[in-house]
C-alpha cells in the first residue's frame, strides 16, 4: 500500500500513527507530497488532499478517518471500539480533534497571509474551546484507543504551528497527556516537520 502524506498535516499524521500503532508500518510506503502541487494526487482523490491511501487492488481511500477505519479492520479491529459508549467516545474525540485541527490550520494560514481575517475570532474560539474540552476529558495515555490517539493530535499540531504560544497554561491534565503521548514510538516517528526541500 502507499500512503500519500505531508509532514505538516495532522490528518496524515493521524493515519500514520494508527498504521504504526497497528503494526502495519512495514506494509505501507509513505509518499511525501505537496497536496497543492502534486500532479498525481487529484487523479487518485478528486479532492487532492492528504492523506490518501492506495490499496493493493482496491479503490484509493481518503479522509483520514476512513483510512484509519480501514487499517483497523485490516489489523483485526484493535483501536476503534466497535460498540457501546466507548465507540461514541472515540468517534466524538476523532471529530473534535479533526475539526479543531482544520480550524487551527485555517487560522495559521490566515496569519501567514497577513491582513484582516474575518474568520479569525471564530476559528480561535473553536481551537481554544476544543483544548478546554480535551482538558476536561478523561484521556488514556497508557492504553490509548483511536479517540485518545486523535485527541493528542491537536496539542501536537498547536506546538508545531505556534511553538511560542502556551496552550498548556491552565490545562495541566492535557499538557501531561500530550507529553506522554509524544513519547510513544508512533508519535516520535511522525512528528510534524517542515516539508522536505523541493516540496
Ligand atoms: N477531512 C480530511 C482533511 C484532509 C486535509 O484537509 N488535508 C490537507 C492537509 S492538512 C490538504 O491536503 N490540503 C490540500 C487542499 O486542501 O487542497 C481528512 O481527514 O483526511
Amino acid at each position: 500500500m502507499q500512503l500519500f502524506i505531508a509532514s505538516t498535516s495532522p490528518f496524515a499524521r493521524k493515519a500514520r500513527i494508527v498504521a504504526h500503532e497497528l503494526g502495519l508500518g512495514d506494509r505501507i510506503v509513505m509518499i511525501e507530497v505537496d497536496p497543492w502541487t502534486d500532479p498525481r494526487l487529484r487523479s487518485l482523490n478528486p479532492l487532492a488532499k492528504v492523506p490518501t491511501l492506495i490499496r493493493d487492488g482496491g479503490e484509493p481511500l481518503y479522509d483520514s478517518a476512513v483510512i484509519c477505519d480501514y487499517l483497523d479492520a485490516l489489523a483485526g479491529r484493535r483501536l476503534i471500539p466497535q460498540d457501546g459508549e466507548r465507540r461514541w467516545r472515540a468517534l466524538r474525540l476523532q471529530a473534535l480533534a479533526a475539526d479543531a485541527c482544520t480550524a487551527a490550520g485555517r487560522l495559521f494560514a490566515g496569519e501567514r497571509r497577513g491582513g484582516e481575517d474575518p474568520m479569525r475570532e471564530r476559528l480561535l474560539a473553536a481551537v481554544e474551546a476544543a483544548l478546554d474540552a480535551l482538558e476536561r476529558e478523561p484521556l488514556d495515555d497508557v492504553a490509548p484507543d483511536f479517540g485518545d490517539l486523535c485527541a493528542a493530535l491537536l496539542p501536537g499540531y498547536c506546538d508545531f504551528r505556534w511553538p511560542d504560544r502556551d496552550w498548556r497554561q491552565g490545562r495541566p491534565r492535557l499538557a501531561a497527556f500530550a507529553a506522554a503521548m509524544e513519547r510513544r514510538t508512533s508519535f516520535v516517528a511522525t512528528r510534524h516537520r517542515a516539508p522536505k526541500r523541493g516540496l
